[in-house]
């Protein structure tokens, strides 16, 4: 027998001038006593009514059922169901306690201690609520239940379900993973959408959309001419990717004609170097421009 443990009143059951009765209604973890010379805390507080004695004198009730059981926790179970959290939900957990004499208790507080090892939840309250995060990527969590030294341990995934929600770098229009797979976790000032920390010719949100690293300034999105023979014209886009729209525009005089689309595209696979064809370009002269937008 080592530690604590649940049971009060054991020594004084041999008394001619007490008996043990069960108390239901006393629930888990109070306080009891004859009121006057008797009195303990229950060291665990998660036995199902009935199971804790409560030492009286007098003996105007005789309602026996568990007398002076002892028990030691010798190992805890942590549940939970399904282990992933979609971030910013809950999941109720449960530990659950075998005791020495192989028996299981669900344990709750004040004798059970929920904790966050590692991860994610922005807590677990007393009776075992668990709240997720917002997170960037699904990542993974570890929760601890501890009752008289024993902890038990269990492994949850929070899932990451809205890509666009991460502390400060949340609904900005750029996804938070990619934010943080180039600048760390926020806040980071040179992640914005509108900052351009590599100094090239194209902003954070530009170069998500055409699929360039925001920190090379030597690698963006460029279009060109490779071709013109007559009135067709070969243009070509260093890269397009899946996910953006891409939209080619024409005008002739700069100074005076509106820009008109010739086409827009989305593209299922990376291609590097894509050619388009302007098969009938009027005019002495013309001007092309891309513009890139979310499929
Ligand atoms: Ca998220
Ligand atoms: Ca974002
Ligand atoms: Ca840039």
């Amino acid at each position: 027998m080592t530690g604590a443990t649940g049971v009060l009143g054991q020594s004084n059951s041999a008394s001619p001038s007490y008996k043990l009765l069960s108390a239901p209604e006393l629930g888990g973890g109070g306080q009891v006593g004859n009121g006057s010379d008797i009195r303990g805390e229950l060291a665990l507080g998660g036995l199902a009514a009935g199971s804790v004695s409560r030492v009286t004198a007098g003996g105007a009730q005789e309602n026996f059922n568990y007398i002076g059981q002892l028990y030691d926790v010798g190992g805890i179970v942590v549940e939970g169901s399904p282990s992933t959290i979609d971030e910013g939900d809950t999941r109720q957990l449960q530990a659950v306690a075998t005791l020495d004499d192989l028996t299981e208790v669900v344990l709750s507080a004040p004798e059970l201690k929920w904790s966050v090892l590692s991860g994610p939840l922005s807590g677990i309250s007393s009776s075992g609520l668990a709240t997720a995060d917002s997170v960037y990527a699904d990542a993974a969590v570890t929760v601890q239940a501890s009752s008289q030294g024993v902890n038990g341990q269990l492994g949850l995934t929070v899932r990451n379900t809205n890509g666009d929600d991460f502390g400060g770098y949340a609904g900005d229009g750029l996804p938070d993973d990619w934010q943080v797979g180039h600048f760390g976790e926020p806040p980071n000032a040179d992640a914005a959408p509108q900052a351009n920390p590599d100094f090239d010719p194209y902003d954070n949100l530009t170069e998500f959309l055409t699929g360039y690293s925001p920190v090379d300034a030597g690698a963006f999105f460029q279009l060109s001419i490779v071709d013109t023979m007559g009135s067709r014209t070969t243009l070509a886009l260093s890269k397009v990717v899946p996910g953006t729209r891409y939209r080619i525009e024409r005008r002739n005089d700069p100074a005076a004609d509106p820009w008109v689309e010739l086409m827009n595209f989305t593209t299922l696979n990376e291609l590097f170097d894509h050619l388009v064809e302007d098969p009938n370009a009027p005019g002495p002269r013309w001007f092309y421009r891309v513009g890139v937008e979310p499929e």
